[in-house]
């Protein structure tokens, strides 16, 4: 065999040789491995929250928390080929439970988050056997492995999204699930204050308090966490009525959903306008700006603290 090597008397002969061991000519590669900046695989994209709660609503009569572990709708991206990540690296999922509903406590090395959209009193997470009450506005973390699992004690239907770094942890292979050996997760105690909320009301507050760069890249911002996971930033950007941000594009892969307010944003040269409750998704290397027709808050997931650990967060002016 290493004979025949030796002796090849053509590249073709050599390629056909290699291929059998599985080797191919680095000289000769259909497609190049290295370009010159990122490629926009991903595309820029607005999910509407009306559409989301309509087809959550028709969901909501045709399966329930028995059979569906959770009944979200999942936002793909949609580029060819693909039927499930958001963004290269991120996952974001409306979801809705039912009054009187609960959704199986269960575990994963995914983080995830979720930003609470519509929700009344008595609507909650259990993280860890701690119970959050859910309220709109609030984030709540399940980070990597922790148990969580959703309830809704309230006369209403509750709506949040979800985020999870799901696609990154497909692409680096480290998946554990487990469902809870009691199903439900008793809950131990119930609290307000938790590393695993991030209420509404001090975003309101914290944001009130923040010194003002309205045209700054990404408006007025404050952080949910330093980071808020390991793989996950969150932060909270205040867009005040009529101003418009820098445009700027970074090699992190940033989701936006609308906590407040109505406005557009420009992404690579298109135009999605939004409100309450949208989703908008602004894949690596894309420059954009947003500009608010009110006093509107985005909730910005990112995942900044992989690139930035990687030594490869790059952004500039676009
Ligand atoms: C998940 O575990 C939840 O726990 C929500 O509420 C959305 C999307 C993909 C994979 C797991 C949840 C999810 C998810």
């Amino acid at each position: 065999m290493t004979d025949d090597l030796m002796r090849a008397g053509s590249l073709d002969e050599l390629y056909t040789l290699l291929k059998p061991l599985s080797t191919g000519p680095g000289w000769n590669k259909p497609a190049p491995s290295l370009w010159d900046e990122p490629r926009k695989t991903f595309v820029p994209f607005r999910w509407r929250y009306d559409q989301a709660k309509a087809a959550l609503g028709a969901a909501g009569r045709l399966i329930n928390t028995e059979l569906a572990e959770r009944r979200n709708l999942i936002l793909f991206n949609p580029v060819p080929g693909n039927d499930y990540a958001t963004t290269r690296t991120l996952l974001a999922a409306y979801q809705m439970i039912l009054p009187q509903e609960k959704a199986r406590s269960h575990r994963h090395t995914p983080n995830a988050l979720r930003l609470i959209v519509d929700a009344d009193d008595g609507a909650y997470t259990v993280v860890d056997g701690v119970k959050l009450m859910m309220r709109p506005g609030d984030v709540l973390l399940t980070p990597n492995w922790c148990w969580h699992g959703h309830g809704n004690e309230s006369p209403a239907p509750a709506y949040w999204i979800d985020f999870l770094d799901t696609p990154l942890i497909h692409a680096l292979e480290p998946m554990f699930f487990e469902p809870h050996p009691e199903t439900y997760e008793p809950v131990t105690r119930t609290t307000t204050e938790s590393p695993m909320r991030f209420g509404w009301e001090d975003t309101l507050r914290r944001l009130s308090e923040a010194a003002k760069t309205p045209s700054g890249p990404y408006g007025t911002q404050i952080e949910l966490g330093n980071p808020a996971m390991a793989t996950i930033s969150l932060h909270m950007v205040l867009l005040q009525s009529g101003a418009e941000t820098a445009a700027h594009r970074t090699t992190s892969n940033n989701i936006y959903a609308v906590a407040q307010g109505h406005g557009a944003s420009v992404i690579d040269g298109q135009s999605f306008v939004w409100s309450r409750g949208d989703v908008i998704a602004v894949p690596a290397w894309r420059p954009h700006s947003h500009c608010a027709n009110e006093d509107s808050v985005l909730l910005r997931v990112s995942d900044e603290p992989v690139l930035q650990k990687l030594d490869l967060l790059r952004c500039d002016a676009g």
